[in-house]
């Protein structure tokens, strides 16, 4: 059969959560033949020119679409892929089950912003490193994971969607940087969904690496 030619550029890396939930969508929504990944290094601390061209945020994921548009940020990018959808519905069409659906995903992506900016600064020389900043983000990551643990069944009666992708990224990129936080010995609900979460096709694809340190599985 045709295949059609990948044409969309992602600004790509196998280290991003936001990368991962990007790519998860494309699987969910069936599109994620259709995407060419560009590896893009970033950080906080650097200009990358060639993902600037694309998004002066220089941030990744940004999406360059077949008419050369660019987009960003991840939930954009999600929408855009979830409208052209051959497959699932990641965004629900009555106001109310998408309200649900965008609170539920701002609570996982504002877990894995309080990881990415913790992880920043805890990766900083130790004598910049700030130990208010440091024990706010920690203490702002159990409050979220405890808020999960507290719900998560809620969300576990939904159909999957955005929200659940959101979360899901969350804590797997909880998992990826912060295993030294041992969030799941007092979070048996959240851990089970975790684990129940990570078994679906577009999750099990797009486990998270750093190529500096390991290989994937
Ligand atoms: N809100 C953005 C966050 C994207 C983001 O912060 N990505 C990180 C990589 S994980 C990045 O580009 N960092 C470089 C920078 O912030 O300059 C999204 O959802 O796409």
């Amino acid at each position: 059969m045709f295949r059609r030619k990948a044409r969309m550029k992602l600004h790509w890396s196998t280290r991003s959560p936001y990368v991962r939930k990007v790519m998860a969508a494309a699987i969910e929504t069936g599109l994620d033949a259709s995407i060419q990944t560009r590896l893009s290094t970033v950080s906080l601390s650097t200009v990358n020119a060639d993902v600037e061209r694309d998004n002066p945020l220089g941030k990744i994921p940004t999406l360059v679409t077949d008419e050369g548009v660019a987009l960003y940020d991840s939930l954009v990018i999600c929408e855009y892929l979830d409208h052209h959808s051959r497959k699932g519905r990641l965004f629900p069409q009555g106001f109310d089950q998408r309200l649900e659906a965008l609170r539920w995903h701002a609570l996982g992506n504002g877990l894995t912003d309080i990881l990415i900016l913790w992880n920043n600064e805890r990766g900083r020389d130790p004598a910049l490193q700030s130990p208010a900043h440091l024990s706010s983000y920690h203490a702002k990551t159990l409050a979220t994971l405890d808020a999960l643990e507290a719900t998560v069944d809620e969300l576990d009666r939904r159909e999957f969607d955005i929200g659940h992708l959101g979360v899901a990224v969350g804590v797997g990129h909880a998992d990826f940087r912060f295993a030294d936080l041992q969030w799941r010995t007092t979070r048996p609900r959240l851990s089970a969904w975790a684990d129940r979460m990570a078994e679906r096709e577009s999750l099990r694809r797009t486990v998270q690496f750093d190529p500096r340190l390991q290989k994937p599985a």
